[in-house]
């Protein structure tokens, strides 16, 4: 079994409107791991590091104020094809033109307030992960249903 790593975050606008539970009760009875997680306030520096790709868009500014506005909760999840996996309990990009059945098509309606951020590639994964987590805060443990939810 192949334990990729990837990392989820409760948005600002999860956490202002108490749907941290419904992010994290989606990701345990898929039977991913969580193996690290903290509420934090994120900084405008490390805003700007995790979305630097998107630097040069106009929505560049908007998205710094959004995810440095309220608390978010970082996770590491592990498990097979987490990355993958993980981007498909969130949906498309936009909650509008997002299946019903994941978090954004159940939760959201505007592209800036799509609920939930999650790596979308293994090499995203690891520099999102070092940026949010000392290698110290992420844990090894076995969850007790392992052995039911891989052959
Ligand atoms: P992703 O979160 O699905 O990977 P990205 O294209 O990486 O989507 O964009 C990062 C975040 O920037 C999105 O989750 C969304 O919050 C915001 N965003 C993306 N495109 C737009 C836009 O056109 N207008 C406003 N916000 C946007
Ligand atoms: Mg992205």
């Amino acid at each position: 079994m192949s334990r990729e790593r990837t990392f989820l975050m409760a948005k600002p606008d999860a956490v202002s409107r108490g749907l941290v539970g419904e992010v994290i009760r989606r990701v345990e009875r898929k039977g991913l791991k969580i193996v690290a997680m903290k509420m934090m306030r994120i900084d405008r520096d490390l805003a700007e590091q995790h979305y630097g790709e998107h630097r040069e868009k106009p929505f560049f500014g908007d998205l710094v104020s959004f995810i440095t506005s309220n608390p978010v909760v970082a996770m590491v999840i592990e498990g097979k094809d987490a990355v993958r996996v993980v981007r498909s309990l969130l949906g498309e990009t936009d909650p509008n033109r997002s299946p019903m059945g994941t978090l954004r098509g159940d939760f959201g309606l505007d592209l800036g307030r799509n609920i939930v951020h999650g790596s979308d590639s293994p090499e995203s994964a690891e520099r999102e992960i070092n940026l949010f987590f000392r290698p110290e805060e992420i844990l090894d443990y076995e969850r007790a249903d392992e052995g039911w939810v891989y052959e």
